[in-house]
This record gives C-alpha cells, sequence and structure tokens, in this order.
C-alpha cells in the first residue's frame, strides 16, 4: 500500500511528531463548489484547522498516488480543472493504475485517510440514501465505507435531497454511531434540524474522542458521524430551501440524471436556484466543521494509541 501513498511535507512532519491531523476531501472541491470560492473556501479551511492546533490533510488521487495533503498549486487545479475523475471506492484502483487526476469522495477519503493513519475527517455533507432508492437503489458508497472504514467525518449532516430518515436507517444497520454534537436531531446542511433525532448527543468535544477511542479499542470497526449544525446566522430558511430541492429533484428526474453525476446536479441546480445563497451557507458549514473537526483531533490525540 505504501507505495502508492505520498505525503506532503507539513503531513509528513506532523506524523512524526504526533501531531493530530484532520483529513480532509478533494470532490467538495472539484465537484460540490464553483471556482473560485472553492480553492479559497479549501484553503481557509485548512488554515483553521491550523489555527486550532491540528494539521490539514487534503487528500486527491495525483499521477499514480494517493496524495495525503496538497500543495496550493495543486489545490489550485483540483478547483479549476474540469479533467478531474470523481473518485470514490469503485474509482480509486483505475485512477490510480492510469495516472488521471480523482478528486476523492467522503467514502475513498476515509479509505485514504485509514491508511495514512488519520482518524479524523472533516466536510460538508456526507452522501446518503437517495430519495426513491427503492427503485433506483441509489445509495451513497460513503455509507458503506462508514460500514468499515475506522474514520470519523465530521459534517453538518447530509442534504434532503436525500432521503434522511433511510440514511439514518443504513446507518445504523451498518452500526455507525450518529453523534450530535450540541444537538438532539440530525441536522440537514442548510438547517440546522431535521425531523430525525440522532443516535447520541454529544456537548463537548472530549464525550466524542473517547467514544471514537472505545470505539476502535473494542475493535467496533468502521467510523462515525459528528453531526454538527450549521451555525444559526447562516441556515437558510427551510420552506425556501424544501421548494428549490424539490424542484431540482425533479429536473434530475426529468433529465434521466444516474450515478455519480446525480450528487453533483443536484448541488449545482440547488445553488443556481437559490442564486448562491446556498453556496455562502455551504461554505460558512464546512468552516464551522473545520472548528470543530480540529478539536476533536487535538483531543483524540491526546488519549490516542
Ligand atoms: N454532499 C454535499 N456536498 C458534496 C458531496 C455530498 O453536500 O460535495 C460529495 C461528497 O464528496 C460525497 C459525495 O462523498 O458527494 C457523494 O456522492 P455520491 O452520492 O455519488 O456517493
Ligand atoms: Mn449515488
Amino acid at each position: 500500500m505504501k507505495q502508492y501513498i505520498t505525503l506532503s511535507e507539513e503531513v509528513r512532519v506532523a506524523k512524526e511528531q504526533g501531531k493530530p491531523i484532520v483529513a480532509l476531501e478533494s470532490t467538495i472541491i472539484s465537484h460540490g463548489m464553483p471556482y473560485p470560492q472553492n480553492v479559497q473556501t479549501a484553503r481557509e479551511v485548512e488554515q483553521i484547522i491550523r489555527d486550532h492546533g491540528a494539521v490539514p490533510a487534503t487528500i486527491a488521487i495525483v499521477e499514480g498516488k494517493i496524495k495525503i495533503g496538497l500543495s496550493d498549486e495543486e489545490l489550485e487545479m483540483f478547483g479549476k480543472s474540469t479533467a478531474v475523475a470523481k473518485a470514490s471506492r469503485r474509482d480509486l484502483a483505475y485512477l490510480i493504475a492510469t495516472k488521471k487526476l480523482g478528486a476523492t469522495t467522503v467514502a475513498a477519503t476515509m479509505i485514504c485517510a485509514e491508511a495514512a493513519g488519520i482518524h479524523i475527517f472533516v466536510t460538508g455533507g456526507i452522501g446518503g440514501v437517495h430519495r426513491g432508492a427503492e427503485t433506483t437503489m441509489d445509495i451513497s458508497a460513503d455509507l458503506e465505507e462508514l460500514g468499515q472504514t475506522n474514520v470519523a467525518v465530521i459534517c453538518a449532516g447530509a442534504k434532503s435531497i436525500l432521503d434522511l430518515g433511510l440514511t439514518m436507517e443504513y446507518l445504523e444497520t451498518k452500526g455507525v454511531p450518529v453523534i450530535g454534537y450540541q444537538t438532539d436531531v440530525l441536522p440537514a446542511f442548510y438547517t440546522r434540524k431535521s425531523e430525525f433525532p440522532i443516535h447520541f448527543r454529544a456537548d463537548d468535544v472530549e464525550t466524542i474522542a473517547s467514544t471514537l477511542k472505545v470505539k476502535w479499542d473494542l475493535n467496533l470497526k468502521g467510523g462515525a458521524v459528528i453531526a454538527n449544525p450549521i451555525p444559526e446566522e447562516f441556515a437558510m430558511d427551510e420552506k425556501i430551501i424544501h421548494d428549490i430541492i424539490e424542484t431540482a429533484l425533479k429536473e434530475a428526474e426529468e433529465r434521466n440524471i444516474s450515478g455519480k453525476d446525480v450528487t453533483p446536479f443536484l448541488l449545482g441546480k440547488v445553488k443556481e436556484l437559490t442564486e448562491g445563497k446556498s453556496l455562502d451557507a455551504n461554505i460558512a458549514l464546512v468552516k464551522n466543521n473545520a472548528v470543530v473537526g480540529a478539536k476533536i483531533a487535538v483531543s483524540f490525540n491526546a488519549i490516542h494509541k
């Protein structure tokens, strides 16, 4: 495995010195947000993580390697290039073998992070069970990964482009704890609340770090979802976002969008229909997740190994 992994100098030194490290995905850069906000957000998120005592490791597939920690030029390339493949578990081997550019999803970032010994990962939202999955069988590989790879994902819940109830059921089946950070219900990405209760509530990062330690000490394989609601001042109006998501879903169906294109299509459509307001919310929640994720990484690092 080692032959396929390249660490940035910052990450290499951090590992050597036993510092807390936070993994970051690259699909959110290449396929989740438009240029140049994507690159700017990626840089700011990395800095927030440093400011809170951890080291950021943005992960992507470059020239036949899993890169753990991207340079500034690489961040720019992933933000700008249209030749970047969305890389989930399915895609990793082919993209590495053919030396293509791959932006890692939550699932693929978890795989790469674990391979590099990183257990804390910050992103915006996870993939899940899509609405209508009972006929389309569109269930994100993120959920299977959470069931088997030892990485905790700090996110703002999942967008209601998904069936949040079925997503929670799936996570329960896979034995993945969904821990609400200072919340009793699953946040729905743009909004702080959904109708679905989370499995556990934690009001401080130490509880989250110790729960992760015990989980993995017990050899309970798999990840955890740490659900951190969007800050109140950036949360969107529930009714407005609900209607927009309905419109986006209808259009995706009419245009027969399927497979890995579904999520990026819906994200783009929502952004278009909210006239960019959803992008501001998206940026704010990722930064907020970076603060909490870095704190969890610091706390976990102090008790781990
Ligand atoms: N949800 C978001 N923003 C994103 C994604 C999901 O709000 O950028 C990305 C993540 O990389 C996630 C992927 O892992 O989409 C899920 O895609 P799919 O549903 O095709 O598995
Ligand atoms: Mn899918």
